[in-house]
């Protein structure tokens, strides 16, 4: 397995292009990976999932670049934003930002991709998903499981049940995969970054101990977004965010005209007072 280390990502931006995925071993600072274990220490509460892709034994905690600059820092990472620029249209969006804590017990997610709902035909290009691990990542803790060079795959070999559940159900499909997948197994603070095509899922977790992970995920800038940031984060707060965090939030203009507010740059809503000319009487 290759390992992107450095600010240059052209091979991690290769590896993503040829195998689906490539991981970035230092990621994490350790002061950002003391601050994101001591606020998940505080704020993880055993609320679960409720179903089996959020997980039944998952916490997940979204909108989580609320929570503090360090998750904020670590959205806008240039590592990240160099491989998003290498792989999506300026003007990318963020399209979640969330904790997933695999708690003992889980069991595997079911095997998918994280652009399933967009009706475009495979292989496709709509979104970059990242994996930061807070605990180390191992086949027995849950660590993400990849099948490398699914990115690749078209509708038929991807099968049925992710798209419509008749021609393949999720058991058949996980066996015929069965020896083509292989567990990320890495350090705390290391991050794998794959294309949104590319299958995966969080491992069982047969281990006494979490594994805790970050995920934040990146779109086109012309496809709806899967957290509605524009209600989970207030203006106010969006208004003390770097120019790049609010352009990923979507307070920034897909040209010609895609974002904009009653005629105006969306920016423009970050000024208190901001009235939308379609109100102005
Ligand atoms: O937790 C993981 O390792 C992967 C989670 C995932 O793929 C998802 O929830 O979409």
């Amino acid at each position: 397995m290759n390992h992107a280390n450095d600010l240059d990502m052209t091979n991690a931006a290769r590896e993503i292009q040829q195998q689906g995925y490539t991981i970035i071993k230092d990621f994490l600072s350790a002061g950002q990976l003391a601050e994101v274990r001591g606020f998940l220490d505080r704020r993880t509460t055993g609320f679960t999932g409720r179903n089996n892709f959020e997980g039944s034994c998952t916490e997940r905690i979204y909108a989580l670049l609320t929570q503090g600059k360090v998750f904020q820092d670590i959205v806008e990472d240039v590592r990240i934003m160099a491989l998003c620029d290498a792989f999506l249209e300026p003007n990318y969006l963020l399209t979640t930002s969330q904790a997933i804590c695999i708690f003992p017990g889980e069991s595997p997610q079911p095997w998918h991709c994280d652009d399933a709902f967009y009706s475009i035909p495979r292989p496709r290009r709509l979104a970059l998903s990242t994996v930061i691990a807070i605990d180390d990542f191992s086949a027995e803790n849950g660590g993400t499981e990849v099948i490398p060079g699914s990115n690749h795959w078209n509708d038929e070999q991807v099968g049925g049940d992710y798209r419509d559940g008749e021609t393949e159900t999720e058991a058949d499909f996980a066996e015929r995969v069965a020896d083509q997948s292989i567990a990320v197994e890495m350090p705390a603070g290391a991050c794998v970054v794959f294309a949104s095509s590319t299958l995966h899922r969080g491992g069982a977790n047969t281990s006494d101990s979490p594994r805790r992970a970050l995920s934040n995920q990146y779109c086109q800038p012309w496809v709806r977004t899967i957290e509605n940031f524009f209600l989970t984060v207030p203006r106010e707060e969006v208004a003390t965010m770097s120019p790049k965090i609010q352009s990923l939030l979507g307070y920034s203009v897909h040209p010609p005209f895609m974002g904009q507010v009653s005629g105006s740059h969306p920016a423009k809503a970050l000024d208190p007072g901001f009235v939308p000319s379609v109100y102005r009487r």
